[in-house]
């Protein structure tokens, strides 16, 4: 009886494993998923793995004389080489990650931490950031085997660790006009956000914009947005229904860029939210960024995702960073919606007060504040 573990990221692909290497006849023993808990989650995909079994005659490997002239060492084998080198390395990452785990566990007393990892974990988690991303960041050091002896040490570490997580970036704009929604809850800063944007686009970029407000909520919102329009010289177009803004559209087909502005909505609110998807019927935006404001809560950034990410949001707009130190939450708004940072609105004034966002800035502004 010959038994062999096949893990891969799908049940389908490990079956395929199973039946390359066994055939069909092989007996599927027993499959399970291999659960990298919460936070392992983090740095690695999931893993089905699926033993299976197979009942033959003793097939003799015969081993060449000479491997260094052989291409194919085992011709006869039915096992792969490749494959068998690939799993041990899944095996001892594995291990290392189970590990690691047990380590934060014990508080790393074994590994001779300068400091107990718990207190490294409330540093982290003064930041703004969960638990759970600090123990996914406490789990990559001592999983990359960083020297806990040494502060220094511990504070690369920590930074490649956000590196390797953070994700930022806007697309290059491939079409003609680009359309551009920002959405995002009450007060966050959309229509300010917008007018920096357009600014940047046409002032800076040299590229006709137009702007459409699809907010006519309150008058107030309009004029705002009106206020930018003249201030930068650039047309605006209020649409009142999906109609309205199918026309806008067909107007705008000179444009470069289409900047759209879209009423604050509550997360509590998913009619409201559901008011949006109707302008979207026709025309997908190509970028929407949801605008979250540094000073939300952890727990209300959780549902703000939840109602504005079925839209198909694309992008995180990081606003009012100047009104706090602790930008921990970014790294599990960055996780919890699996989406690149695009820009940092840090103040009121329009249009300077936008950058775009880079990872090096973003691990500064999460461990520095
Ligand atoms: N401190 C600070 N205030 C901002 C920022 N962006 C917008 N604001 C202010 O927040 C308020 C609401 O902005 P607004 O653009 O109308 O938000 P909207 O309801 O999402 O469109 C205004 O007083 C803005 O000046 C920012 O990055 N930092
Ligand atoms: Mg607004």
């Amino acid at each position: 009886m010959q038994v062999k573990k096949y893990r891969a990221a799908t049940m389908a692909a490990a079956m395929e494993m199973v039946k390359k290497e066994l055939g069909t006849e092989a007996l599927i023993i027993e499959t399970r998923e291999v659960k990298k808990k919460g936070i392992a989650r983090w740095f690695s995909a999931p893993i089905v793995e699926v033993t299976a079994a197979l009942e033959e005659e003793t097939k003799e490997i015969i081993k060449p004389q000479n491997v260094a002239a052989s291409k194919d060492p085992y011709p006869s084998s039915t096992s792969n080489p490749v494959s068998e080198i690939a799993l041990l390395k899944e095996m001892i990452d594995d291990l290392r990650k189970e590990t690691a785990l047990q380590s934060l566990k014990n508080d790393g007393k074994e590994t001779g931490s300068i400091e107990p990892l718990s207190t490294i974990r409330s540093k982290l988690t003064n930041t703004g950031m969960s638990v759970e991303a600090a123990d996914s960041i406490l789990m990559e050091l001592i999983y990359q085997g960083v020297d806990l002896r040494s502060a220094q040490s511990i504070d690369v570490g920590i930074r490649q660790a956000l590196k390797k997580v953070i994700k930022v970036g806007v697309p290059k704009q491939n079409k003609k006009p680009y359309i551009i929604f920002l959405v995002g809850t009450t007060g966050v800063g959309k229509t300010t956000t917008l007018g920096k944007l357009a600014a940047k686009y046409h002032l800076v970029n040299n590229l006709k914009v137009g702007l459409i407000t699809i907010d006519t909520y309150r008058i107030a919102a309009v004029e705002q947005l009106k206020t930018y329009a003249e201030i930068i010289n650039i047309p605006i177009e209020v649409a009142f229904s999906p109609e309205d803004y199918a026309k806008s559209l067909k107007r705008y087909v000179d444009m470069d860029i289409i900047l759209v502005d879209t009423a604050g909505r509550s997360q509590n609110n998913l009619i409201q939210v559901g008011e949006i998807h109707d302008f979207l019927a026709d025309e997908k935006p190509d970028e929407m960024h949801l605008v979250i404001n540094a000073t939300t809560k952890l727990e209300d950034c959780s549902s703000i995702l939840a109602a504005f990410l079925p839209l198909g949001v694309t992008h995180i707009i990081y606003s009012k960073a100047d009104e706090t130190l602790s930008h921990g939450t970014l790294l599990d708004i960055m996780q919890m919606s699996n989406l690149p940072i695009s820009y940092i609105a840090n103040g009121q004034r329009v249009p300077e007060d936008l950058v775009l966002a880079e990872v090096d800035n973003i691990v500064e502004m999460i461990l520095e504040g």
